[in-house]
């Protein structure tokens, strides 16, 4: 029997384990990456395992995120990062030199390999055929040291792509599709692979958008073969030396085919406030919505064939006066090349501000929208407040829809732009033509702002700088066997890690200061719940559907651990949440029967017995003693299915305890 493209990749890579679907597996990861915001957490775990240098083949610490330095903590966590991987051995791409997924694509990913990276959009890569994954910061920590990942072995999909798409439509509303159909957790436990004639015409940065934002569909990863067209891209970077073709064999069988025809799909939209909140542009035409900002960038839509694109329907015209447009290049290597082809005068022409080749808007980092302001962001997250004004209304769009709502001043389908702008200016009735844009022939290669790792003798006497803000990491507890614990917060489906530890320019810079960061903790949810969980002195969380979902960071574990929170109770989790709570050594436990999630209330006392039995078996049972006194108590049924792996670190008191590390 044939085997996926993703099959073939953990079978060259496994090192624990067998290919059973659902199993642990632990893998060899070849490369890692890591961004400030998680960056300076991962490289203080990583020392406290007193290795002397990093033993993948490749690994980077890049400065994206943080890029505001708004008073010395972000300077230092860099001027810490920085340090940390001259001393152990690692590239270091300095702020300036773009957002980590896209200068990866560029200068570091081969197909075939292994990458993991304390970001959820590291699948980014597999649009060049790499299985990459997104990771909590100790598990990089830990690949950087030689140590296996472990995931749960994937189930497959394939999204078989038919036909081609047509002018004004691109890989964005590919992916918007997917989501609409599959929504936020329709990825969940599975690799979401691409295949079919449709795939021939899509370019490397065009697929890397679509498995970019394949971390919002719950996934694993996402992949795409290894082909002709990645060749060229290689080629174009200076680096065919790293090109393999590698693709899933023909008889491969997958768990589930989904098939999308380019051919009939029309320019789509995320809503407020969730990416599968997806309907087509054209629904929303007739009611005339207003945009007050629009903002082009982030590692899903900044390529330099995006930003082309973009400038070809901005040359010549000038954004509509209420609205405010915002590009920020991937990299440097996309900035310079707009330069000199031109692409970044018909920007600026228009109106554009030109920010920084970072992760800017999309972090909530500047440029958060104006009160109730509508937003339309190529982003691929839309989550309530992320943007950094509570009420703001953002929506996801391709880089065509971007450019026409800042031009039109309103969400307009891009498709009635030659109608739109030919009225005054002719050429622009052939505007579909010019907005076929191919891949450069050679690619402006210049790594000036990448720092090369030195030989090993030459970094003996290194030593990490950490400045005043970085503070210890909270400790984990093993586990007794009984636990008496009140629920001190009640949440609902789909929360997010940015409900759970929020980001933006206020907050970012705390990103290694557990305790300030903690007082912000589910602010989004109940601004009381830091404080109550303090006075409490810990307790449970209870969650429903996809607890977890979005970003990898280890701080919406590491909090909750810093707040006494021992363990969180939901109907289900998102993968790379679930293992950082297990890492941190909090219980992430599950209802057997969904319908007991809603009998419980805050405040309610739950006691759980035979805890260590339980983590040994995967069930649990609790009683319920309600805050309401007439109420009577009752029992419920709780599950955990840990890996033997699993139940050691939980044992251990977490992952690093469990590695042997200092804390
Ligand atoms: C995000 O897009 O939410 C982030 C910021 O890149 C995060 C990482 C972080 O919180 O530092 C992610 O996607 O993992
Ligand atoms: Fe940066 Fe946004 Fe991409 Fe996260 S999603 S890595 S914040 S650009």
């Amino acid at each position: 029997m044939g085997l996926t493209l993703t099959e073939k990749i953990l079978k060259k890579h496994l090192v624990d384990g067998t290919l059973v679907k659902g199993e642990e597996i632990g893998i060899r990861i070849d490369q890692t990456l890591t961004q400030d915001a998680t960056g300076t957490m991962a490289y203080l775990e990583f020392e406290s395992m007193g290795l002397d240098s990093v033993k993948t083949e490749l690994s980077v610490a890049y400065i994206d995120h943080n890029t505001l330095q708004s008073g010395f903590m972000n300077a230092d966590d860099h001027k810490f990062i920085q340090s940390a991987a001259e001393k152990f051995g690692l590239f270091f791409s300095k702020p300036g030199n773009g957002i980590c997924h896209q200068v990866h694509l560029e200068r570091f990913a081969v197909p075939g390999k292994t990458l993991i990276g304390s970001d959820s959009h590291t699948p980014t890569a597999g649009g060049m055929g790499m299985l990459a994954m997104g990771a909590g910061g100790l598990d990089v920590a830990v690949a950087m040291g030689g140590g296996a990942y472990y995931i749960a072995m994937p189930k497959v999909y394939k999204i078989n792509l038919i036909g081609k798409l047509r002018p004004f439509v691109s890989a964005k509303d590919i992916i918007l599709e997917v989501l609409r159909r599959l929504t936020v957790k329709g990825g969940v436990g599975a690799v979401m692979e691409y295949g079919g004639e449709g795939i021939k015409s899509l370019t490397v940065p065009e697929r890397a958008t679509i498995t970019n934002m394949g971390a919002e569909l719950g996934a694993t990863t996402s992949i795409f073969p290894s082909d002709e067209i990645t060749r060229d891209f290689l080629k174009a970077q200076n680096r065919e030396h790293v090109f393999a073709f590698i693709s899933a064999d023909d008889d491969a069988t997958y768990d589930k085919v989904i098939d999308i025809n380019l051919s009939e799909l029309t320019p789509m939209i995320a809503c407020p406030h969730s990416p599968d909140n997806v309907v087509k542009v054209s629904e929303l035409a007739d009611r005339h919505i207003k945009v007050d900002q629009v903002c082009i960038g982030s590692c899903t839509n900044s390529s330099l064939t995006d930003l082309l694109k973009v400038a070809e329907i901005l040359k010549g015209e000038r954004v509509s006066d209420n609205v405010s447009l915002s590009i920020s290049p991937g990299s440097r290597q996309v900035l310079a090349m707009l330069a000199r082809d031109g692409g970044f005068e018909a920007i600026l022409g228009a109106g554009a501000r030109f920010l920084e080749c970072a992760c800017g808007p999309c972090i909530g980092m500047g440029f958060s929208p104006n009160s109730g302001g509508v937003s339309l962001r190529t982003f691929n997250r839309n989550f309530e407040g992320r943007s950094g004004t509570p009420d703001g209304q953002v929506y996801l769009v391709s880089p065509e829809t971007a450019a026409a709502a800042a031009l039109v001043g309103e969400i307009t389908d891009p498709r009635r732009l030659p109608e739109i702008l030919g009225k005054d200016n002719p050429e622009k009735r052939q505007l579909d033509s010019k907005l076929k844009v191919d891949i450069p022939k050679a690619f402006r290669v210049d790594d000036n702002m990448i720092i090369n790792p030195k030989p090993l003798d030459e970094r003996k006497d290194v030593e990490t700088k950490k400045g005043p803000n970085i503070k210890g990491l909270p400790e984990a507890k093993i586990p007794g066997d009984f636990m008496k614990k009140e629920v001190i917060l009640k949440v609902g489906d789909n929360i997010t890690t940015d409900h759970i530890m929020p980001a933006g320019s206020k907050i970012l810079p705390f990103r290694s200061n557990i305790p300030h960061l903690s007082q912000y903790c589910f602010e989004v949810c109940d601004a009381d719940f830091p404080k109550r969980a303090k006075e409490k002195g810990g307790g449970i969380i209870l969650g429903g559907i996809n607890y977890g979902q979005g970003s990898s960071r280890e701080h919406a574990a590491l909090v909750p651990l810093y707040l006494g929170v021992s363990a969180v109770i939901t109907k289900s989790f998102a993968r790379i949440h679930r293992a950082n709570l297990i890492n941190a050594g909090i219980l992430p436990l599950e209802f057997q029967r969904e319908e007991d999630y809603e009998k419980i209330s805050q405040g309610d006392e739950i006691e759980i017995f035979n805890l260590r039995n339980g983590i040994d078996s995967g069930s649990f049972t609790a009683r319920v003693k309600p805050v309401d006194d007439s109420e009577n108590d009752y029992e419920i049924m709780l599950k955990c299915e840990l890996s033997k792996r699993q139940k050691d670190i939980i044992r251990a008191g977490g992952l690093l305890k469990y590695v042997g590390g200092r804390q």
